[in-house]
């Protein structure tokens, strides 16, 4: 009997990695193990099957989203409901005919396709939002394999997910899962509390949760970095990326375009520092931040309203020889961003939501041990729970990073060290090569009961209408 680990995500990545991150672990445990990844990729096969791309030392199957299942399924249902209602947005929820069932049915079919590929020993890992339903599709097909799922994104608030077109189908998609991984801890009291609340859910001694005659168990696994390698990159000799023209002192912001991310109240609280309190120092606020998933109007939104403050900000602010705010739309290489975090005096993450955010990490790994810069760090993104020793802040009170913007520019070496060591400290557990291992070694010891597929099928059609 084989015992191949089986990852399966929204996208398939395009080629071997060659830096770090969470691609490079799972990467790294499929070529220990032996497996396969699987995803979405735009080019690669048809719309009927699984199509073998590229060479590593495990399989990559690739399937190819239709443009109706792009349209329902990814932009749809995935990013216009699941996102916004996940990170506590459902003002922003977009509910159109045809995205519940369009997401559903491309779980299906993928379902159908790892059906046919799967093999008895096999544990199959699937990440995120966009394939919550896969497990219960599978059961229904007969596979009664370990199956582990990773959420990337927090956990919605009971009362959010009433939201949903179809919310009593919800615990049942988690339910049919062997072990649901989330983020942090209060994430996993929100989906307990959910569990609980649901008269079809018993818990068991252990605290597992059964359901519908399968056992699920809801665990915290903190996703991390690959610290050592983002260290190594930030301290290597090379140029100034800003040539003679270094910032004084220079605030980064690195995110995707995302209206989670907190960017108009970061530019804001930005300004509250220039008007209030930078008395004789001229900062450079440099935000880095690609658009993405463009498609969707709150994204258009987003970015257009950015441009409008930031024009603002610096029409009010800047000198011929000082831009208050510098707005990037490109990425930046993994390179180029070590080497901007280490020269930067301060982090700022405002996220209004946040499942973890890895710039958090990334900016605390930069940083030289002797002479570290701040990390502002907002009390909703994950990383807050275990990195209690940055500057924390509420997103929503201008004032108060304002305040943290100050208070880092004129912290003490002393505190900087202890600050940045502690969280280095928090960095260090949760090792994104730790994590996946961690996160495979509870997959394989939780208890198996999966639920029989009659019951799956039974639940699926309730809420499938
Ligand atoms: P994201 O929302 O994409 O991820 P985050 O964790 O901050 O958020 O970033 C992921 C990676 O993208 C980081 O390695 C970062 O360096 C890189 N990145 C972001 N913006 C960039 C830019 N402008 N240029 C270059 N690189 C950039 C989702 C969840 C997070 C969770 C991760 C991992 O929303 O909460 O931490 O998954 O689980």
């Amino acid at each position: 009997m084989t015992e191949r680990l089986i990852v399966v995500s929204n996208r398939i990545p395009t080629k071997a990695p060659s830096s770090g991150g969470l691609v490079v672990a799972l990467h790294e445990a499929l070529a220990e193990r032996g497996g396969v990844w699987i995803g979405a990729h735009p080019d690669a096969g048809d719309e009927k099957g699984l199509f073998s791309i590229g060479d590593t030392p495990y399989q990559r199957l690739a399937f190819r989203l239709s443009e109706q299942e792009y349209e329902d399924y990814y932009l749809g249902f995935s990013n216009s409901v699941l996102w916004p209602l996940f990170h506590r947005r459902s003002d922003l929820v977009e509910l159109r005919s045809g995205y519940s069932a369009g997401y559903r049915r491309l779980n299906a079919r993928l379902a159908g396709m790892i059906a046919r590929m799967i093999e008895p020993g096999d544990t199959i890992w699937v990440h995120d939002y966009h394939l919550l339903p896969l497990a219960q599709e599978l059961r229904a097909l007969g596979v009664t394999n370990r199956i582990g799922f990773f959420l990337h994104i927090p956990f919605p608030a009971l009362g959010d997910l009433a939201v949903l077109p179809y919310p009593e189908a919800f615990a049942g998609w988690l339910a049919a899962y062997t072990l649901v991984g989330l983020q942090t801890q209060a994430d996993t009291a929100r989906c307990l509390e959910m569990f609980r609340s649901d008269p079809r859910a018993e818990f068991l001694p252990d605290g597992a949760v059964k359901f519908d005659g399968g056992v699920v168990s809801v665990r915290s696994f903190p996703i991390g970095i690959d610290d050592e390698g983002f260290r190594d990159l930030a301290a290597r000799e090379a140029p100034n990326p800003f040539g003679k023209d270094a910032p004084e002192d220079l605030i980064i912001g690195v995110d995707r375009l995302d209206y989670t991310k907190g960017l108009p109240n970061r530019f804001r609280a930005f300004e509250a520092y220039l008007d209030r309190y930078a008395a004789g120092r001229r900062p450079t606020l440099l935000q880095i931040a690609p658009p993405t998933r463009e498609q969707v109007e709150a994204y258009r939104q987003i970015r257009a309203e950015l441009e409008e403050i930031s024009g603002q900000i610096n029409g009010r602010h800047a000198e011929l020889d000082w831009t208050p705010i510098r707005y990037i739309h490109r990425p930046v290489g993994r390179e180029t961003l070590a080497l901007l975090y280490r020269m930067a005096r301060v982090c700022l993450v405002t996220s209004l939501a946040d499942g973890m955010n890895l710039v958090a990490k990334e900016y605390v790994a930069a940083q030289d041990r002797a002479d570290p810069g701040v990390l502002v760090l907002s009390r909703f993104a994950g990383a807050a729970e275990e990195m209690e020793d940055a500057l924390l802040v509420n997103p929503y009170d201008t004032d108060d990073c304002a305040r943290a913007i100050d208070m880092a520019l004129k912290m003490p070496l002393s505190e900087r060290i202890r600050r940045n060591e502690a969280s280095l400290a928090a960095v260090e557990r949760t090792r994104v090569s730790t994590w996946t291992g961690h996160f495979l070694d509870v997959l394989a010891t939780v208890p198996l009961q999966p639920g029989g597929a009659d019951m799956m099928a039974r639940e699926w059609s309730l809420g499938g209408k």
